[in-house]
């Protein structure tokens, strides 16, 4: 039996009311469950929204450097679990240990951040066009927030979304993925250790239909916080749109890594390797398109394709792995749809194209990284997500083409050039339409003090983290006080 987990509802650990459950197991090892959890519907989720509602008037009104005092403490019980954290999140979602160490760090550095703003969340003043008149614009709370988050940085993106939305002062409620609810639990726990009021983070396992589309649905959640696949992501924005609220995407990519003639050729493959099969390519950074300049393509490859073999594919806690299993069944069957689908449509399999079956491989869900060369703009692999790990391979002429290959996307959340041409180099970091550029790296690896997020139809305008992270979570008020005694009317009004 799977030991069983609760949702965390206005400060107590509850069953979902029909008392149902799923269960979530290891990737790498299906017959490991990491628990049952409650497999929550609407009844749970308006539960957990009233709670959100009766906490938020206290919270709102707590002074932001005595919120910060709740984040400190989480930031630095993440600190001291770190390891545990990052051991669950393998089992779970089976990225390699190294890289769930990073994914909570990254939650340690967003905490960090953000409670310092408790003692900033900085407005302006500024001069009014009248005489005897102050001016000045204030951050506000939202309310009560929504947030549906993914399942290949379990930690990590939730903390984008949490941090900044309590250091405002709102209240949430938080339906992570149906793949990754245990490492949401453990993560949960430590507001709960860190005193963080009852109602003000409650979180509701389940499905996206179940739990997350009543979430969206519910008429007392003033915003949603999505991230996840375009797909849903358009469902979420279009069913909060009569609700008129507001909705931050962080959606999908397909992002391409340009090498030029000039670049260091080992740099980029090491930097192509990572991007395309760290993670397993299960990031929404990954870089899924590779657009080599001609004079260097087949030097490139050669180096790119040993790379990539020598690559250990295993259980992300066995010591010396680099590529773990994908996340579930689905995912895996997806995948190699996808490169069926390569195939059938014309492009070469270089490498890869199959399931890891050798020993106890066979019992997870491991696919070999996988690279096609010979594909063309029109192919599905060239234009449609992965996730996972797959790399399709173009050749360009020149300069131009490369960026014309690079920007043939719907997608535009990040981009890479290699060049050792300072001039190219700023030139692509205006011509690549992302919200990211890298300049001789590759596509991974945002630091969270930065905005983070996309163009095209990988977001709806917003970004998190950065100075963007206090923008997604407040709302501006502008306050006019006249001293004057008399009615003064701006705009020159006599
Ligand atoms: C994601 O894949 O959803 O830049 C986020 C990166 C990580 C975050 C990825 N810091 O690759």
């Amino acid at each position: 039996m799977a030991e069983r987990f609760k949702n965390w509802i206005g400060g107590e650990w509850v069953d979902a009311k029909n008392g149902e459950t799923f269960i979530s197991t290891n990737p790498a090892d299906p017959a490991d469950a990491l628990g049952a959890f409650p497999r929550s519907t609407a009844e749970d989720v308006a539960a957990a929204v009233e709670a959100a509602d009766r906490a938020f008037r206290d919270w709102s009104r707590t002074p932001a450097p005595k919120r910060a005092e709740v984040l400190y403490k989480v930031a630095r019980l993440l600190e001291a679990r770190k390891e545990d954290l990052a051991r669950v999140m393998t089992r779970e979602m089976g990225k390699v240990l190294n890289e769930a160490r990073g994914d909570v760090q990254e939650a340690i550095d967003m905490a960090y951040y953000m409670a310092g703003e408790g003692r900033r969340l900085l407005g302006y003043t500024t001069p009014s066009e009248l005489p005897l008149k102050a001016c000045w614009a204030i951050r506000r709370p939202i309310g009560r927030i929504g947030l549906i988050t993914p399942w290949n940085f379990p930690i990590a993106v939730p903390s984008w979304k949490i941090f900044p939305a309590l250091i405002a002062g709102n209240t949430v409620v938080w339906k992570p993925a149906e793949d990754t609810p245990r490492t949401a639990y453990e993560f949960a726990k430590l507001f709960e250790e860190a005193g963080l009021p009852p109602g003000v983070m409650n979180v509701v396992f389940g499905y996206g239909e179940e739990a997350g589309r009543p979430l969206v649905e519910h008429p007392k959640i003033d915003m949603i916080s999505f991230t996840g696949s375009t797909e849903v992501g358009r469902d979420v924005y279009t069913r909060a749109a009569r609700k008129l609220i507001r909705v931050h995407l962080e959606m999908g990519g397909k992002n391409p890594i340009i090498v030029m003639a000039d670049a260091d050729l080992d740099l980029a493959v090491d930097g192509i390797v990572w991007s395309a099969f760290g993670t397993t390519g299960q990031r929404c950074t990954a870089c899924s398109r590779l657009i080599v300049h001609e004079p260097i393509y087949d030097q490139l490859l050669e180096k790119l394709v040993e790379d990539t073999q020598a690559l250990k594919i295993g259980d992300g806690l066995e010591p010396g792995v680099q590529v773990g299993p994908v996340v579930n069944e689905a995912q895996l069957s997806k995948i190699h749809q996808y490169v069926e689908l390569g195939k059938a449509e014309g492009a070469k399999l270089l490498l890869g194209g199959e399931r890891a079956t050798e020993g106890k491989l066979a019992k997870g869900y491991f696919y070999k990284p996988t690279i096609f060369v010979d594909v063309t703009p029109e192919m599905r692999i060239f234009r449609e997500e992965i996730f996972g790990p797959v790399l399709s391979v173009v050749r360009a002429r020149d300069y131009d083409e490369a960026i014309k290959l690079a920007n043939d996307t719907t997608y535009g959340l990040s981009s890479a050039i290699y060049t050792r041409d300072v001039n190219l180099a700023m030139r692509a970091v205006e011509d690549l339409e992302a919200g990211i550029t890298y300049v001789n790296h590759g596509t991974i690896g945002a630091e969270i003090h930065l905005p983070f997020g996309g163009v095209k139809d990988t977001g709806n305008g917003g970004r998190e983290a950065g100075l963007a992270a206090l923008d997604a979570y407040t709302e501006w008020k502008s306050v006019y006080v006249d001293y004057s005694g008399r009615l003064q009317k701006a705009q020159g009004i006599e």
